[in-house]
């Protein structure tokens, strides 16, 4: 019996080492938040929560009893709060993970904490945990978050607001995959995914060139609930180099200043190093 625990506790070492060794680069640390029933665990992902697409973890155990809780209905809202206003942010759905307890989830924030302050309410089973997070600014090059304006869809009376977010980009020379989301401004605390259906849209026209001239070359293919993918781009490795997206909701060109489209105005542009 000794020598089986001796052995479990070698491994158990060993993998922790194992999991220093290729886990996260991130700085970010767990916190914890309880509420009536749970005890909810905010794990940072492989990177620090930034402006942009950030995907993270979180863990539900019995407040008492410290049992992992599977199958919960979950979600995410952050929530900004800043002098003038308050807004929440593009999410995706919570996934279980394979671990049980641990639950998947995605923000995309619209903005740093450098304007306000954001709380990450989880929601599981009607009972809400909150974590105020530090969503880094973007200081790189690439392109993590673009917008485009409709001057004609108002919301409140100010444009309908789109915003596109890179996913990634994978590949290799002459064969970059770019994929990216897009979604739109309902409300202040509102922003689905755009796809038919939402928001009275009908029809969805991504475009995407790489020189702002040639709109066909690269077809765009709709994965459904926001997220797109173009396929075969002919970038270089370790060039900055510009992606640019033409977004056509309901037959309307969606532009940068909410006017007509120019010829200038009516893409948004994703700057890339491959
Ligand atoms: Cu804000």
């Amino acid at each position: 019996m000794k020598a089986i625990t001796t052995i479990k506790y070698l491994l158990a070492l060993t993998l922790i080492s194992l999991v220093a060794a290729c886990g996260s680069s991130s700085t970010d640390t767990r916190i914890l938040d309880t509420t009536d029933s749970y005890t909810v665990e905010y794990i940072p992902g492989a990177t620090d929560a930034t402006q942009g697409k950030t995907s993270f973890q979180f863990k539900v155990t019995d407040k008492t009893t410290n049992n992992p809780i599977t199958g919960a209905t979950a979600s995410i809202k952050p929530v900004m709060v800043m002098t003038d206003k308050t807004h929440s942010t593009p999410v995706e759905s919570v996934t279980e993970s394979s671990t049980p307890g641990t639950y998947n989830a995605t923000a995309y924030y619209l903005m740093s904490s450098s304007g306000g302050v954001w709380t990450l309410n989880i929601i599981i089973n009607d009972e809400t945990a909150s974590f105020v997070i530090d969503v880094a600014m973007d200081t790189t090059a690439v392109t993590t978050l673009s917008a485009l304006i409709s001057g004609s869809d108002l919301v409140m009376g100010s444009p309908r607001k789109y915003k596109l977010f890179r996913e990634s980009l994978t590949g290799s020379a002459g064969t970059y995959s770019f994929n990216f989301f897009v979604a739109a401004m309902e409300t202040m605390m509102s922003w689905p995914a755009i796809d038919i259906g939402v928001l009275g849209i009908t029809s969805v026209d991504v475009q995407v060139s790489l020189d702002a001239s040639d709109w066909i070359s690269y077809p765009v293919t709709d994965n459904g609930s926001g997220h797109f993918t173009v396929n075969d781009l002919s970038l270089s490795e370790g060039i900055q180099d510009e992606i640019y997206v033409k977004l056509i909701v309901n037959g309307e060109v969606k532009t940068t200043d909410g006017a007509d489209p120019d010829g200038n105005n009516d893409y948004t542009t994703f700057s890339v190093t491959p």
